[in-house]
Order: C-alpha cells, then sequence, then structure tokens
C-alpha cells in the first residue's frame, strides 16, 4: 500500500477469517482483527485467503468462476478511487493453479477458450473519489469547480454525515459510466479471429444494472443460450460466445439511460478459415424462411375500451391527447408486392411495436432491403434450455 489514503482490498469468492476480510465496519472486533481494515501510506499487510473445495466451481459450473475484489475501507469512496479487480477461481483440470488475480488483464491460461475478456461496467462516481480534490485542479478554473463540486463528508457505518448538495449539472459531468475505465468507446477494441470461442468476464460492484450484449453474437451463460448478460451490484458471470463475421461490432449496456451515455465498447473479428457451422455461407445448408415485413403507420388505441369511468388521463379532450397515437409496426404480407398480407391468428397477433436489425442498414421510406439471419448451431438452445428461445426484433436506427 503506498498511496496517500488509508484503503483495504476485500475479496469475495474465497475463504478467509477476520483477519483477511479487507472490510471496515463495525464488528465487535479489536486489535489484530481489525489490522486489515485500513491500511495506512506506506503501509502493507499480509492478507491471507483460502480457496478450499467449499470455494471450488462445482461440477456443473464452468472451468473457472470469475469474482472481483475492492477496496472496503470506505467502500463507496475506494472503488469510485479505482480500487477493483477480478479474480478467477479455477477447476484443478483446467489450470494448474486455482486461484490467479487479474486486475484488468487477460489471464490467457484456460484450455478450453481461445481468448478470455475482462468487461468492467461500472459507474465511477468522481465526486466520491478519495482524489477528488486533487483531480478538481484539473479544472480549467480550479476555484470555479471547487465552488460546484459536492461535497461529501466522511461516511460512519455506510451513512454521510454531511453532504453538500453543489451543482447537480457538475456532479452529472464526474458520473463516467465506463466499461473497465473507459467511457464513449475509448476501450481498445477486444480482438477476436473468425471462430474463436471466447469469454467475456463481465463484472459490475455499483448499484446499478448493467445489460452487457456484443451485437452480432449469442452468449451462454451458465449453459444457457441468450444475448444479454445481466450484472447487479457486486455480480460476477462468464459470458461464452464465439466470433462471428469478420467486422467491427458494438459491445454496449442495453439500460437506456447507459445508452444516452454511450457505454460502449467495440469487439473486432479478423478474418480467418473457419469451420462451415460457424463461418456465414455454411450456415446456409438449412431451411430458408422468407419474411415479407413492412414498416407501417397506423393510429394506435392503447385503451379501446375504455369508458369515462376508468382513466382520467387516457379521455381525450382540449388539452389531452387521449388514447390514440400514431404509431409505426411491422406488418407482415406474401411477397415482395407487399399488397396482400398475411392473416394472423389472434395467439400471433401481438400488436409488435417492436424491431431488428443486424446490419445497421437504415431504410428509407419507400425503400426495401433483404436482411439475411443465419441460426446456426452456436447459436441454438444448449441442452439444458427449454426447446425455443424467444427473442424480439425491433428499429435500432434511434433507440
Ligand atoms: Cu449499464
Amino acid at each position: 500500500m503506498a498511496s496517500k489514503g488509508n484503503f483495504s482490498i476485500h475479496p469475495h469468492g474465497v475463504f478467509y477469517d477476520k483477519r483477511g476480510e479487507g472490510a471496515r465496519y463495525e464488528d465487535g472486533t479489536s486489535g489484530a482483527d481489525k489490522a486489515d481494515d485500513a491500511i495506512r501510506p506506506g503501509g502493507s499487510y499480509l492478507y491471507i485467503w483460502n480457496v478450499t473445495k467449499r470455494h471450488a466451481p462445482t461440477a456443473d459450473d464452468d472451468a473457472c468462476v470469475p469474482w472481483g475484489y475492492h477496496g472496503h475501507t470506505n467502500p463507496t469512496r475506494d472503488i469510485a478511487s479505482g480500487l477493483a479487480g477480478i479474480g478467477l477461481i479455477c477447476k484443478k483440470e483446467s489450470n494448474h493453479f486455482l486461484m490467479h488475480v487479474i486486475p484488468f488483464a487477460v489471464h490467457g491460461k484456460r484450455k478450453d477458450v481461445d481468448k478470455e475478456f475482462v468487461v468492467y461496467a461500472d459507474i465511477a462516481d468522481e465526486n466520491k473519489s478519495f482524489f477528488f480534490e486533487e483531480s478538481i485542479q484539473k479544472c480549467g478554473q480550479p476555484d470555479v469547480c471547487q465552488a460546484r463540486a459536492v461535497h461529501i463528508g466522511i461516511v460512519v457505518r455506510f451513512s454521510v454525515i454531511y453532504y453538500d448538495a453543489g451543482d447537480e449539472d457538475f456532479g452529472i459531468s464526474n458520473e463516467m459510466h465506463h466499461i473497465n475505465g473507459y467511457v464513449y468507446g475509448n476501450q481498445p477494441p477486444f480482438k477476436m479471429s473468425h471462430g474463436d470461442r471466447a469469454v467475456f468476464y463481465v463484472i459490475s460492484l455499483n448499484l446499478a444494472s448493467h445489460i452487457m450484449r456484443i451485437i452480432g453474437h449469442t452468449m451462454s451463460i451458465k449453459h444457457k443460450r441468450t444475448e444479454n448478460a445481466l450484472v447487479n451490484s457486486a455480480s460476477f458471470l462468464s459470458a461464452y460466445t464465439v466470433a462471428c463475421h469478420p467486422c467491427h461490432w458494438l459491445l454496449n449496456c442495453r439500460n437506456l439511460d447507459h445508452v444516452v451515455e454511450d457505454m460502449l465498447a467495440f469487439v473486432d473479428v479478423s478474418n480467418k478459415p473457419v469451420p462451415s457451422e460457424i463461418a456465414g455461407p455454411g450456415r446456409r445448408h438449412g431451411r430458408i424462411r422468407k419474411y415479407y415485413l413492412a414498416i407501417e403507420e397506423i393510429i394506435w388505441d392503447y385503451a379501446p375500451g375504455l369508458s369515462p369511468d376508468n382513466s382520467v388521463f387516457l379521455q381525450q379532450g382540449s388539452n389531452r391527447i387521449g388514447s390514440k397515437y400514431k404509431k409505426a409496426v411491422y406488418k407482415l404480407y406474401t411477397d415482395t408486392a407487399f399488397t396482400t398480407p398475411v392473416t394472423r391468428g389472434d395467439k400471433e397477433n401481438h400488436s409488435s411495436f417492436t424491431a431488428t436489425t443486424s446490419s445497421g442498414a437504415n431504410v428509407a421510406p419507400g425503400a426495401t432491403y433483404r436482411y439475411q439471419f443465419f441460426v446456426s448451431s452456436i447459436d441454438a438452445p444448449t441442452k439444458i434450455d427449454s426447446s425455443c428461445i424467444t427473442y424480439i426484433y425491433r428499429s435500432a436506427v434511434d433507440l
């Protein structure tokens, strides 16, 4: 420990006694049992963590299980200051050791995958960082920023005992929606070759939900097929995928608040000869299904059975729109003439205000575009999935 602050390290997923906990709180202990709670500047401390059979991956787990570690002298402050990382606990047969700590670096020793990546998705609140007063000196006019700053007092038992609201906009400007410490796509691209088997260790620590996905790829999480890796506070998971289609793909958080903040990175898949079941052309051995979808404008009534008694706000009037709005819907036709609609039964006719894209094409009014989607063995339901998986499609020109 060489920093100016008192900090600690608190692990997840391993065994420790009070001296290896690294978390400061009122636990009724004293003396040696408190020495791990906060290491002073210039000091050092030996944390002892054990990985016992009870902490090893189970037979049903993947070869390795990711866990997080972070500062816990004041967890909010410590994590905002940057003190977070990831560790792996692996089955013996997959490695020659059980735990390996990888602070935002790749592990690279697994035999069951070609590539390993860390996706630490979080919101770093610089207002709460131990170093905020130093960072504020980077402001063009430090005095001006200091006056706008949100001042947070000392924390006792996780409660802030004083709090100066400051300037909310300035406070928000210091909240970094990051992936591995990078915002607005500044994370260097995750590089894969076509057909690579990859695992993404997706973790989060703070109080927000992140729904991470890679466009053009499905994932397997806990042996189940999905396209979303959902992580909440202090969540750690492994998302397995196979690099499809050489291209530049978006990896981002689907939480719409975080889409607005451009919480994203990119996956670069380079070209390489691959087995036919992975390459696009090789996927065409299956049945081809053609759908002719038009995007049409309609007037949609949100409450066709509305009575004056059951809704105040949906009654149309001089100062209210009412229950009817202009919408766009996908409508299925029999062929490219787009003149004969497909009649759908009641069970199939569920409004559909939703859409799709895979190539990013922007289809202009009156134009048509042919999207090709492939369903290969690597996207299929897994052995433990139910026989069908439900996905949505939607427009993605502007979310
Ligand atoms: Cu997010």
